[in-house]
């Protein structure tokens, strides 16, 4: 008999779960670690086991390791010296110094002089749900985030006509249309490419595409709306002006189901059809045929993006898409619009709150300031200007329009903490750099669940420990209100001791915790994680405030829990067990179409067809054009799109991009022979704000007169010879370029030069 360890092949090492953190999508993953100290990402392979992408990911996580690896993070605690240099302090310190310094600001101006911004990337959601205990105790009352520069105005949109937030079901759907939209490679949908491809190939279903450009997802398109950039709302203008003027709306649906359609339609009975397509730039007939293809579908899935939430007339054209959908019935019907059951929601859709923000009086979405409006917030000797900021997990220098703004912005303020893993374009203006772990270091999660009838929720395991001296959020968080005595040991004790007790007495103290201590719910995310993270299965302690969003999530969506098949003595423990016993994702809701209609959540649950804020712009079309003219600008340029690597500013080293790493300016070939431009060559490229050399890629994907230049580029990486892949966007945009109620930037349609060298 051979001796057992002759048995034993050489280990191989294990495939770990995890998931992606590039995009949305959250793809889940599995890993093999290795490298001399075993902290290598070294293979990367979809999950089948994943319940959402089911094995599938794209081209851009096999280099991950390019993250997680990054010579460039920061390890010590970062403080700005008198000479504007950082140094290395210990942590003590930086808690001690970083608590008080803030805590001077609430009392000599009000907590609501500090901004909060960001709490998470695609990858990353916890710590915005354990800075709750930061905000709480410093009365921060203003926050922003990347959603206040993209979708803000689409919630808008929907707070007003549902009152919740919806998505679309492309898996099921007759047709399917995607605006301003490149799912090819930003995803956003499970399995993206899967699903696009199915739709392309099924003769009966049906793929509509408005881009001005000729898109990856345009190539497997029936109908390529290829329209002038900016020209949207005068297309979507014409779609629903044929819809209505050929008696193709569905009345009965509109009847039953919504109210104050007698407002709407008269904006439409006499709109001029042929007048709009020429300056949407589309034929009218392929208008009409794409309108009447939409309204005689059984149903349509419609999707809206940056392509048009990033430029001009971008909350009206959210209403024109919603007025499109509803107005042909496509909502709560499979294959159409369905309203989303959260975990916990990161973008609300909810009645209009009438707030607004301190100095620019931009209306507050979502909870948050308007991205473009932050430079007016903090610029000025208004009394009520921001003085500080807090920002985690976002690097608003790069993402924000007008980085050099931003800039000045930041300078500006009497105070900046970062919290990051990478000494970033804004950790770089900080006066302390505070690191941490990574998100394969630390239990992680998003809240990008989005998904019907089966929503998923995913909280990952950390993959290792951090290196010496690295903590996650949660902690940091933890140690910020220990110092500012909101986090109270006596409660931590409490829940502690409960716990060990069992569920009944931890929800007990709990909610005895909630209801004789006012200031308890404020530091309960933080005091969960000191109670309860550590009696969590291993990796998995940052799951601790998941309880209380669990207890709330089963009092919001308690039938949609239990048919995911989750029920137990009290649902929300049931729930949070699930959670924490899944470390490759679960269902967490199951829903029904018929019950869709019943989650409208306007009073009398009907949709509200008329949003009257928006009928002047409405009107405003028909004697207005997609772009000013000007002679020193002629070109738009679509500054910052997404490519097969890009992602943010996730990763930073160039080397992680396969592609593209000089992140080139496309243009069509027409433009570039006028401007004696060849592939591969050098141009300046200028706007109002700013004016840099790039690279050119020469591209019949691209319409005359356009030009478009990658996301995420740009940023400086300390171990990668000062090569800085590509251009930074922001350089060239402007903070007033941007929408006027919404407050969303025109990044899409930025007038632009562009010169040969
Ligand atoms: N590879 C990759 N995927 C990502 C990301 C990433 O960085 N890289 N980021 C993720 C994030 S944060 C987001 S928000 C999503 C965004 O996903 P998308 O919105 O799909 O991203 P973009 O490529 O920026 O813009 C979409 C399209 O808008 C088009 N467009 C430009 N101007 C106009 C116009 O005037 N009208 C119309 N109709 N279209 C126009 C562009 O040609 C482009 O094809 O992607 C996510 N996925
Ligand atoms: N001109 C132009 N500008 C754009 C866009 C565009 O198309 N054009 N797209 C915009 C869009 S849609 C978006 S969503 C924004 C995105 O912009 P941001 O919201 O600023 O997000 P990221 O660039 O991904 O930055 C995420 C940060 O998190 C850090 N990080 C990574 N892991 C961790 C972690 O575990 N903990 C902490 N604390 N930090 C971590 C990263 O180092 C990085 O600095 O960019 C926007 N900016
Ligand atoms: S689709 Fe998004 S989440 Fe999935 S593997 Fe690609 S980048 Fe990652
Ligand atoms: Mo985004």
């Amino acid at each position: 008999m051979p001796a057992p360890s002759e048995l034993e092949s050489p280990a191989a090492p294990e495939w770990k779960p995890t998931a992606c953190i590039l995009c949305e999508c959250n793809c889940g993953l599995e890993v093999q670690l290795g490298g001399e100290d075993g902290r290598r990402l070294l293979k990367v392979r979809g999950d089948k086991a994943h319940p959402a992408s089911e094995g599938y990911a794209c081209e851009k996580p096999s280099r991950l390791d390019f993250y997680q690896n990054d010579a460039g993070r920061i390890t010590k605690p970062l403080r700005r010296r008198d000479d504007g240099r950082f140094e290395e302090v210990d942590w003590d310190t930086a808690i001690r110094e970083v608590a008080t310094r803030l805590a001077a600001i609430r009392d000599a101006h009000g907590g609501d002089k500090i901004l909060y911004y960001g709490g998470g990337g695609q990858g990353n959601h916890l710590p915005g749900g354990y800075a709750r205990s930061t905000r709480a105790a410093l009365g921060i009352r203003y926050a922003s985030n990347a959603l206040a520069q993209e979708k803000t105005g689409e919630a808008f949109v929907l707070g007003k006509m549902i009152g919740t937030l919806c998505r679309a079901d492309f898996e099921h759907c007759e047709v399917g249309v995607f605006i301003g939209k490149n799912p090819w490679f930003s995803h956003s949908l499970p399995r993206a490419r899967v699903t696009l491809r199915e739709l392309a190939k099924d003769p009966s279903r049906t793929m509509i595409v408005i881009d001005p450009r000729r898109t990856e997802t345009a190539d497997l398109a029936d109908i390529h709306l290829q329209v002038k950039p900016a020209g949207d709302a005068w297309l979507l203008a014409a779609i629903f002006a044929v819809i209505v003027q050929e008696g193709l709306l569905d009345e009965d649906f509109i009847e039953a189901r919504g109210e104050n359609f007698d407002q709407v339609r008269p904006h439409f009975e006499a709109l001029p059809i042929a007048q709009y397509c020429e300056e949407a730039g589309c034929p009218e007939e392929q208008v009409r045929e794409a309108a009447r293809v939409i309204a005689n579908a059984s149903s349509v899935a419609m999707f809206e993006d940056l392509g048009v939430q990033m430029n001009r007339n971008s909350t009206l054209v959210s209403y024109l898409h919603y007025l499109i959908a509803f107005g042909t019935g496509n909502y709560g019907r499979k294959g159409s619009k369905y309203p989303v059951s959260s975990l916990q929601q990161i973008l609300q859709a909810g009645p209009d709150k009438g707030e607004t923000a301190p100095v620019t009086g931009t209306k507050i979405i979502n909870g948050l300031v308007a991205c473009n409006r932050i430079p007016d917030e903090i610029l000025t000797d208004h009394p009520d200007r921001l003085r500080a900021a807090f920002v985690e997990a976002a690097n608003p220098v790069h993402s924000l329009a007008d980085s050099r703004r931003m800039r000045e912005a930041f300078e500006a303020l009497e105070f900046v903490v970062v919290v990051d893993v990478a000494l970033t374009e804004t950790a770089q203006l900080a006066d302390y750099v505070l690191p941490v772990a990574t998100q394969f270091e630390k239990a992680e999660a998003t809240f990008f669940n989005f998904e019907f009838p089966k929503n998923y929720f995913h909280l990952r395991t950390a993959l290792m420990d951090p290196p010496e001296g690295l903590f996650s959020e949660p902690e940091l968080h933890a140690r910020l209100a220990e110092a500012w005595g909101t986090l109270k040991q006596s409660h931590v004790d409490a829940l502690a001791a409960a716990w060990d007790e069992g569920r009944d007495a931890f929800r007990n103290t709990f909610f005895d915790l909630v209801g004789s201590d006012a200031s308890f719910m404020g530091s309960a995310p933080a005091t969960l994680y000191r109670a309860i993270g550590d009696e969590l299965p291993k990796g998995r302690a940052e799951g601790a405030a998941l309880w209380a969003i669990a207890q709330i999530a089963a009092t919001k969506i308690p039938d949609s829990i239990r048919r995911a098949g989750i029920d137990g003595p009290n649902l929300g423990d049931a729930l949070f067990d699930a959670i924490i016993g899944s470390d490759r994702g679960l269902v967490f809701a199951v829903d029904e179409w018929e019950a869709s209609l019943g989650k409208i959540g306007r009073e009398g649950g009907r949709i509200d067809f008329a949003v009257p804020e928006l009928f002047e712009a409405l009107d405003g079309l028909a004697t207005s054009t997609r772009m000013p003219r000007n002679p020193d600008f002629p070109m738009v340029l679509s500054a910052g799109e997404r490519r097969s690597f890009t992602a943010n500013t996730i990763v930073r080293h160039p080397g992680w991009r396969k592609k593209g790493a000089d992140g080139a300016l496309a243009i069509a070939p027409a433009d570039a022979e006028r401007l004696g431009l060849a592939d591969g060559g050098r141009a300046r490229l200028s706007t109002k704000r700013g004016s840099v050399e790039v690279s050119i890629a020469v591209s019949d994907r691209m319409q005359p007169g356009h030009c478009a230049l990658p996301n995420g580029t740009g940023v400086a990486h300390a171990d990668a010879d000062g090569v800085v892949g590509g251009i930074a966007p922001n350089e060239l945009t402007a903070s007033e370029d941007c929408d006027d109620l919404a407050g969303t930037p025109w990044h899409k349609s930025t007038a632009a030069r562009v010169e040969a060298l």
